[in-house]
Parts: C-alpha cells; structure tokens; sequence
C-alpha cells in the first residue's frame, strides 16, 4: 500500500464537472482518503490562459507512484484531455505530488516521466494551500512542512487561491 497526494486541475471547458469526476472515480475505486473543496487560481507559469479550478486528493492503495500515475492519466483522458502546450490550458491535469509507503518513507524519484516529489510544487500556492487545509500536519518530502511552505509564499499568492465551491 502506499499513499499518494495528488493535485487537480482544469481551466477548459466546465471545470468543475471534470474535477468533481475525477474526485468521484477516486472515491468509487476505493482509494480516497480525504479531498479539499474547488479553489479558483489565476494560470501559474509563462502561458497566457484561463483561471483554474485546482482541488487535491489524497489517496491510499495498492498501486505504486508508478500506479498513480497511470491512474492520474485515465483520468485526464475520461476528461477527453488532448496533449497540448507545456504549461498550458487543459480540460483537467492530475499530477503526483508526492507519494509516501506505508512505513511512512517517501518515495523518491528522478524519472523525467515521474519526478518525486513534484518538483515545483513547494513554490505553488494552488497546490500547497488545499494541501494545507485538508492535511495540516503534512510535510512535503525535502522541503518541509507545507504548513511553512505556505507561509513563506508571497501572501497575494496565497490570498489569489480562492474557495469556489460555496460560491456557485
Ligand atoms: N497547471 C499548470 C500550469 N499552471 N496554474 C494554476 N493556477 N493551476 C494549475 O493547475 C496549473 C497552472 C500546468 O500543469
Ligand atoms: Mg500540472
Ligand atoms: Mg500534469
């Protein structure tokens, strides 16, 4: 068994649908732990696009990070996801975070294909705020507690990641 956090995210076509989906089939394999509402977040990175709907999902079961990952990619293709520009827009993207085995040890990993634990997530308040909120004991392998890795973020970058569900 090991325990995955992944993130989610969409900002083409109806975002919610696809996140809530996605949580949904997580939840009917069996595997879900703990999800965080909708948040919507301005496009991080060098692409020009629309805001996203991101929401983590932690999740425990008999798959290794590999696993998660060929999970993750199911799911973005029920999303009817097509390979586009790196960074860019998409009707939903799961990322692996980071993933833990049952002793509690990480799993490290520096595949190109899979790098573990993401290795930008430290630096994304969309992945590190909903994180915060559903786990707030949580420590993100090599980088610290994610409470911490939010406080040291720029607070407009914090404050930019919005609830949404209690919105709509
Ligand atoms: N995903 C990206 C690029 N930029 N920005 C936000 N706010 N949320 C994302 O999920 C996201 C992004 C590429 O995966
Ligand atoms: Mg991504
Ligand atoms: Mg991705």
């Amino acid at each position: 068994m090991t325990r995955a956090v992944l993130s989610l995210g969409a900002n083409l076509g109806d975002r919610a649908a696809a996140l809530r989906a996605a949580l949904t089939a997580l939840k009917d394999d069996g595997v879900l732990v703990a999800r965080s509402t909708l948040y919507e977040t301005p496009p991080w990175g060098p692409v020009e696009q629309p805001p996203y709907l991101n929401a983590i999902a932690v999740v425990r079961g008999d798959r290794d990070a590999r696993g998660w990952l060929a999970r993750a990619h199911e799911l973005e293709q029920a999303a009817g996801r097509t390979r586009e520009v790196r960074w860019g827009a998409r009707t939903l993207d799961v990322d692996v975070v980071a993933v833990t085995g049952d002793d509690g040890a990480p799993v490290l990993s520096d595949d190109p294909e899979l790098t573990l634990p993401h290795p930008r997530a430290h630096e994304r308040a969309f992945v590190l705020v909903p994180w915060d909120v559903v786990e707030p004991t949580a420590v993100l392998p090599g980088r610290g507690p994610v409470s911490e890795l939010v406080a040291a973020l720029d607070p407009a970058e914090v404050a930019a990641v919005q609830r949404w569900d209690h919105l709509h």
